[in-house]
């Protein structure tokens, strides 16, 4: 991968910052359990990276359950699942912050590299706000401003025009496919966070964001 010099590095939050799936796979499994059906953490790696109610349809999936709901009971459900997952990351400790995340940030800022975030959470300035990192970012683009959710590269292409900053300067740290697909999609450089064999199309995996260090020019 090429040394360029990016002007703006756009996060991903759950699994690249945080490691919130963890809490989002027990409130999808609790919900799964009062539908009588099990739902395993295997079956939880499709959900990363995708919106609240395009994870409840492939869950529903899962369980055999697809199309046997109304719209107003999928809402209901999603809000349910919603509400347990709000509960748990009302207790996440700012030292749950990904190792090397902050040495990173600082690292960007010195360079004069611009910090922005790119979710599919509407929970992400609580989050952001638990880890107390909210301050290191020039702008925050999440889920509940987005009509598309990601693969659709508009959460991120929000994010460059926030800044004013050409998507060919953006570099983007994601941890799902559809996420790293969204990345491309706006023309933009993609690193994925965890192992090359899930990852086959981003542009560089690594194991956590602090390992791009060595590549700032
Ligand atoms: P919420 P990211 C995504 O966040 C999660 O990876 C995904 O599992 C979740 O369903 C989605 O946010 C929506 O989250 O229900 O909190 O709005 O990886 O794009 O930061
Ligand atoms: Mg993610």
């Amino acid at each position: 991968m090429e040394n360029i010099q990016y002007k703006c590095a756009i996060f991903d939050l759950d699994g690249v910052l945080v490691d919130t799936a963890k809490y989002h796979y027990l409130a999808w499994k609790s919900l799964a359990q009062e539908l009588r059906f099990a739902f395993t953490l295997q079956q939880n790696e499709a959900l990363k990276g995708v919106s609240r109610m395009k994870s409840l349809e492939l869950l529903l999936g899962f369980g055999g359950l697809s199309g046997l709901f109304s719209q107003e009971e999928k809402e209901q459900m999603a809000e349910k699942k919603n509400r347990l997952y709000v509960e748990k990351i009302m207790c996440l400790k700012k030292d749950e912050l990904f190792p090397g995340v902050l040495d990173f940030f600082r690292h960007l800022k010195e360079k004069g590299i611009k910090i922005a975030l790119g979710s599919a959470s509407k929970n992400a300035p609580l989050i952001l706000g638990r880890l107390e990192i909210s301050g290191y970012f020039d702008t925050i683009v999440d889920g509940s401003q987005v009509s598309k959710a990601k693969p659709d590269p508009e959460v991120f292409i929000w994010a460059a025009q926030n800044l004013n900053i050409p998507c060919e300067s953006c570099i983007v740290f994601e941890d799902s496919t559809a996420g790293l697909k969204a990345a491309k999609q706006a023309g933009m450089k993609a690193v994925g966070i965890g192992t090359p064999k899930n990852l086959p199309m981003a542009d560089l995996v690594i194991a956590s964001v602090d390992q791009y260090i060595p590549y700032l020019a």
